[in-house]
């Protein structure tokens, strides 16, 4: 491994706190931080010698960036939208962490590179949960993409290591050093994507071509980012489809591209959650084409009809580019990171792509109008689904990821209503774990009726699994670092003794559970995502972190895999 050199990126836009920004929502004074993590947490910027490189791809890169940086900074300084006045500089992190914060380039790399301090107690109880993880992985599926930790075997879906390489930066932000080392052998010797396999363009762009970015950015070792830029261009003929949209699978051996056997839809989130990884890839590659196919697609969604008040349909035709089952909104699966994905382009890129911006807060106005509800008796905020005009009380859990999206934009400067509901959803959130075992199911009900004698949240049969979903300790994550409210962390805390109670098998390895209403036998499904250990472990430490320069928001964004990426150099 490469030893760190200090970041070459200028230090990111900080933000500016504004008290006003919260009206009745006082953040409360965050405890004194103590800097915690791993050593060399460092943001790498595109290596200008490095063999990779394409002068003149860079040249016509930059002529082309200085232009539209021109036009921009012209338009940048008030976005509105329907009367919501939006200063981009502006942000929402509590004043303690201003006085705190970094001021420039210098500073900035000073704080990064300092030497972790030991993990508090809860953060050795995520280390212990992901050493014993790792060790059922490391014994029955070394290698593999998932464990099968009550059969002790695994499963593969690409044949990638997928869980291996979606937990490099897991174990770089958790200090495991030894198992990183060893991670990491397997990548320089045994990863090779020049295999006759069919990927799903989606799912292998935020596992693995996003973790392969942040291991590099993290630990500074070129061979992530010459495996990412292999992988990158095993992905590309996916976009070459009649409209433009990607098919949702691409054979990364034979270039060969393909939508499902039974349609030739793709799915929108799918479509539309690759950008930030692709702009990277361009970014530090100099390539421009990653970032042109998948800049593309935004455009293309971005000009659809069909939307409704901002929210979009969950397909998507790749030959003729239009949205197909139109009616149907919702922020569950198939439609749940177009949301996020908006936001987060808008602050990797700087804040300056206000289109995306603006897509980004009509979507949150189409929720608020069409999909907003309170359960009864207890009020609880959810966020339903609208089939052809009528609504149903159904949220998947999936959609937990929106508090801590709405609170992410709070912190970069989006409106204060945004965190009141961001905090209204996180309560409901973790009501869905609260009244179960202490873990969510798949997919819940709420109760609209108030003179009935039902709970607020209601489970069907067929949705009680848990499998393992990082979105509730995400939001948690967000809501921690913006607020600084202790009972956020509180609240991971117990989920994840749940998990340990539940879902942790003896023999190593975590499994996703059938029933989350039945203590007594929870029913292993034996199946370990590769997300718990990319995402939901990874969340829960930095939740417990009291050091917001740990991984922070205003220098990094995180993908919809938890894989932080760094936040472009202000123009
Ligand atoms: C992950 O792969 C990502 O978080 C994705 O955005 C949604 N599904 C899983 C986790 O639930």
């Amino acid at each position: 491994m490469r030893p760190a050199k200090p970041p070459v990126l200028p230090a990111p836009q900080k933000a500016d706190a504004k008290a006003e920004h919260f009206p009745g929502v006082l953040p409360q004074k965050p405890p004194r931080h103590f800097r915690r993590g791993p050593p060399n947490l460092q943001i790498r910027a595109p290596d200008k010698g490095s063999k990779d490189m394409r002068q003149g791809d860079t040249q016509r890169r930059e002529e082309a960036e200085g232009g539209a940086r021109q036009k921009e900074n012209a338009q940048r300084t008030i976005v509105s939208w329907r009367g919501a006045v939006i200063e981009p500089e502006q942000g929402t992190e509590g004043p303690s962490r201003k006085a705190d914060a970094p001021t420039g380039p210098a500073l900035q790399a000073t704080r990064i590179q300092n030497q972790p301090g030991s993990p508090n107690g809860r953060q050795k109880a995520v280390i212990e949960a992901f050493r014993h993880a790792w060790t059922g992985y490391r014994k029955f599926a070394w290698g593999h993409d998932e464990l099968k930790p009550v059969s002790r075997s695994f499963s593969e879906c690409f044949g990638l290591g997928l869980t291996l390489i979606d937990a490099l930066d897991t174990m770089w932000i958790l200090n495991l050093k030894k198992e990183f080392k060893e991670a990491r052998t397997w990548v320089s010797k045994k990863l090779v994507f020049q295999k006759d396999v069919d990927v799903n363009l989606f799912e292998s762009t935020i596992r693995i071509l996003g973790g392969l970015l942040s291991a590099y950015h993290l630990s500074g070792d070129h061979l992530f980012l010459e495996k990412a830029e292999d992988f990158g261009n095993r992905l590309l003929p996916a976009f070459q489809t009649p409209s433009k949209i990607p098919y949702s699978d691409v054979n990364i051996g034979t270039g060969v591209a393909h939508p499902p056997r039974w349609t030739s839809d793709s799915t929108v989130a799918e479509v539309t959650s690759i950008q930030l990884e692709f702009r990277e890839l361009s970014r530090l590659t100099g390539v421009k084409k990653f970032q042109e196919a998948a800049e593309e697609v935004t455009r293309h969604v971005h000009s659809l009809s069909g939307k409704k008040d901002g929210l979009v349909p969950m397909f998507i035709n790749t030959h003729t580019g239009l949205f197909t089952h139109t009616g149907v909104f919702t922020l569950g699966a198939r439609a749940d990171s177009y949301y996020e994905y908006l936001l987060k382009q808008w602050i990797q890129g700087g804040k300056k792509e206000t289109q995306l911006l603006e897509d980004y807060i009509a979507g949150i106005e189409g929720i608020k109008r069409h999909l907003l509800h309170k359960s009864e008796p207890r009020k609880l905020t959810f966020v339903g689904e609208l089939t052809h005009g009528r609504f149903s009380a159904k949220m998947d859990h999936l959609v937990c990821f929106l508090p801590g999206t709405l609170a992410l934009g709070a912190h970069h400067g989006l409106p204060a209503e945004h965190m009141e509901l961001a905090q209204a959803l996180m309560d409901t959130c973790y009501q869905m774990n609260r009244q179960m075992t202490g873990l969510s199911p798949e997919i819940v009900h709420f109760n609209l009726y108030p003179q009935t004698t039902q709970k607020d949240v209601q489970v069907k049969p067929a949705d009680r699994h848990n499998l393992l979903r990082p979105e509730t300790v995400e939001s948690l994550f967000y809501l921690y670092r913006c607020t600084g409210d202790r009972k956020y962390q509180d609240w991971g805390w117990e989920i994840l003794q749940s998990f340990n109670t539940y879902t942790r098998v003896p023999s190593g390895g975590f499994s996703s559970i059938s029933n989350v209403q039945d203590p007594r036998n929870p029913q292993p499904r034996d199946k370990m995502e590769s997300f718990f250990l990319g995402e939901t472990l990874k969340y829960l430490y930095l939740l417990f972190s009291d050091d917001p320069d740990l991984l922070s928001l205003d220098t990094y964004v995180f993908n919809t895999e938890a894989h932080p990426l760094p936040i472009w150099a202000p123009a």
